[in-house]
């Protein structure tokens, strides 16, 4: 509505003074989101963590707004979809975090579409992980820009290889100061560029997600500093874990504060709204408000997360909301707050909280009715196949017990037997999105990849989205930033099962390594009936990027800068079909490792 009374205005002026020039009063506001990785909700300064400063996050709950009860899911990519559209992630199909389970359903319209659509320009920073092949890559989804990486975590936070929209590229320096510096170019460039569209600038980081490497800056400051609060069970808690976690969000607060700095110093502060939040509860058991689970758990502990936002002049400094929100009020809320007209095609599950931020400015009445309908929800968490229902006082856990969370944050008390009839409420409601949701999920080709989705300008393939057969295997048990290696004779393949949507031919390039000795092998790409050979050489052997750990990466991959090599071009069918690479002739004793193979469609 805004946005139309904006564009009245613009008209009726315009016919008034004969001259167009009230790009400031039509202009839509900016919108920067940040989002932490596996940061929990006590990792800062502004709820209570006595160990850590987190300055600049705390600044954006003195300057604006703190969601005091704000959930997200358990894990990384569902939050991430439940952001990006409004909905809870079961129905968007993402069902996990890896092997394709990540992806978002096409149908689904992200946040990015709906604000392009209003005349923003969009970008995405940082880690994706809701899909890696068109028609899930970020530049499918309504963003103009992507910097980042699509997978699930990345091996490597120094001098990173990342994606910059088509073309894979090196980083410059720590993985968070980066994607930080190309998002604060990013808005910038489109700030003072004379096209003068606001900007919708996603900036989602990967840390404090492991591996944990940070800078020596933001380490030595840690190294041995004592942890003032602990987790709720000492004996579980790796306090050099804790260390290098609370050193990285404080190398994310830097960066948040870097950003900050940029759109004050632009002067667009109060043209601009900031949100801040996390996508999920800590990655290990440190403090957290003596909450109960940590990532991965339905439970406060690894559903609640730190939440701001700030917009000058509209949102009062201080305002409070106690009321339960949550990921899926974000697109609705900023829609609401940014006068942007919200067509979904599909139910939002999220309510636009507008009416409670702008406490000072806005109808008492609209309040009011606002109150009444968050005092009345439920946010429902849900991880495989686990439900989780809270409402404002209660928790009915993934088990079936029912806790007072106003008296027992830390759920010790089971009060089933005293509340029979609110258990029983919440468990029909827990037992109807099993039945009703979960069972009915959309499965967008599990564990199968389209390649040549039209108008795609590549299909990457990741190791991770294959299998090797015979002896190759992955480099790590995590296989989000994995690689294949152990490629060793004819008798072995790396596969990917693919569903080629555009015939014609593709330009196929693999990233790889091999050592001086074993340069040479032969080696066939086929699909089908199709297939082209070609030798692996040059030589390329790195060592794997070690050293950097803070704490063990358990079954988390190094990585290496792999090298390209083009396979030449080869022609593919429409369907279902196995992309296959095999070694025809082996000299030395292995054939190659190998990160991914990216297909380019060939314009004849
Ligand atoms: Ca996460």
């Amino acid at each position: 509505m805004r946005k139309f009374l904006s564009i009245i205005f613009f008209i009726s002026s315009t016919a008034v003074f004969g001259n167009p020039v009230l790009a400031e009063e039509s202009r839509l506001p900016n919108i920067v989101v940040i989002l932490a990785d596996d940061a929990g909700w006590g990792d800062f300064s502004c709820v209570g963590n006595k160990t850590i400063s987190t300055p600049a996050v705390d600044s954006l709950a003195r300057d604006g707004a703190l969601l005091e009860q704000f959930f997200v899911q358990p894990v990384c990519a569902p939050t991430r979809a439940e952001f990006l559209t409004g909905r809870y992630h079961d129905r968007s199909g993402v069902r996990g975090v890896t092997r394709g389970e990540e992806r978002m359903s096409s149908e689904e319209q992200t946040i990015a579409n709906i604000f392009k659509e209003s005349g923003y320009v969009t970008g995405c920073f940082g880690k994706w992980h809701n899909g890696t092949q068109w028609p899930y890559h970020p530049l499918a989804r309504g963003f103009d820009t992507f910097y980042g990486f699509t997978e699930g975590h990345w091996g490597d936070y120094f001098n990173p290889p990342m994606q910059h929209n088509t073309t894979f590229e090196e980083g410059e320096g720590y993985i968070t100061d980066d994607i930080t510096t190309k998002a604060i170019k990013f808005f910038r460039n489109h700030i003072n560029s004379t096209a003068s569209k606001p900007v919708l600038c996603y900036v989602a980081f990967n840390t404090p997600h492991s591996p944990m490497c940070v800078p020596d800056a933001d380490w030595s400051r840690f190294a041995g500093r004592p942890l003032q609060q602990r987790g709720p069970d000492i004996n579980k808690e790796n306090p050099v874990f804790t260390r290098a976690a609370l050193a990285m969000v404080e190398n994310l607060d830097k960066n948040v504060g870097r950003i900050l700095t940029a759109i004050d110093g632009a002067g667009v502060s109060r043209e601009t709204i900031v949100v801040f939040f996390s996508d999920n509860g800590p990655n290990s058991a440190r403090w957290c408000g003596g909450m109960r689970g940590k990532k991965g758990s339905t439970d406060d502990g690894g559903t609640r997360s730190v939440c701001c936002v700030r917009y000058p002049g509209q949102i009062p400094s201080g305002v409070r909301i106690p009321q339960i929100t949550g990921a899926i009020d974000l697109l609705p809320t900023l829609a609401g707050l940014a006068g942007v007209q919200l067509q979904s095609p599909k139910p939002l599950d999220g309510i636009d909280l507008t009416a409670k931020l702008k406490s000072d400015t806005g109808e008492k009445a609209d309040q009011q009715q606002l109150s009444s309908r968050l005092a009345k929800r439920h946010i429902i968490a849900s991880q495989r196949g686990r439900v989780s229902i809270r409402s404002q006082r209660f928790r009915l856990d993934d088990k079936g017990g029912l806790y007072d969370m106003l008296t027992d944050i830390g759920q010790k008390r089971d009060i089933s037997k005293e509340y029979p009839e609110e258990k029983k409420r919440l468990e029909e409601i827990a037992n109807d999105w099993k039945k009703n949701i979960l069972d009915r999920m959309p499965r967008p080709d599990v564990e199968r990849f389209s390649v040549g989705y039209t108008g795609a300008p590549l299909t990457e393939l990741p190791a991770r989205d294959g299998y090797g057969e015979g002896g190759v295997a992955h480099s790590g048990r995590a296989p989000n930033c994995s690689f294949f290696t152990n490629w060793k004779n004819t008798e072995d393949s790396l596969v990917w099962d693919v569903d080629v949507l555009n015939a014609g031919v593709y330009a196929a390039k693999i990233w790889y390594t091999c050592p001086a000795e074993d340069a040479g092998s032969t080696i066939q790409l086929s699909c089908g009936e199709n297939q082209i050979t070609t030798s692996v050489t040059p030589s390329w052997d790195p060592p794997l990027n070690t050293g950097e750990d803070r704490v063990d990466r358990g079954g988390e991959s190094y990585v290496k800068p792999f090298r390209v090599l083009s396979l030449g071009d080869i022609k593919l069918e429409v369907g279902k079909a196995q992309l296959r690479l095999t070694a025809l002739h082996v000299p030395g004793t292995s054939v190659a490792d190998v990160r991914r193979i990216v297909l380019y469609p060939v314009v004849k």
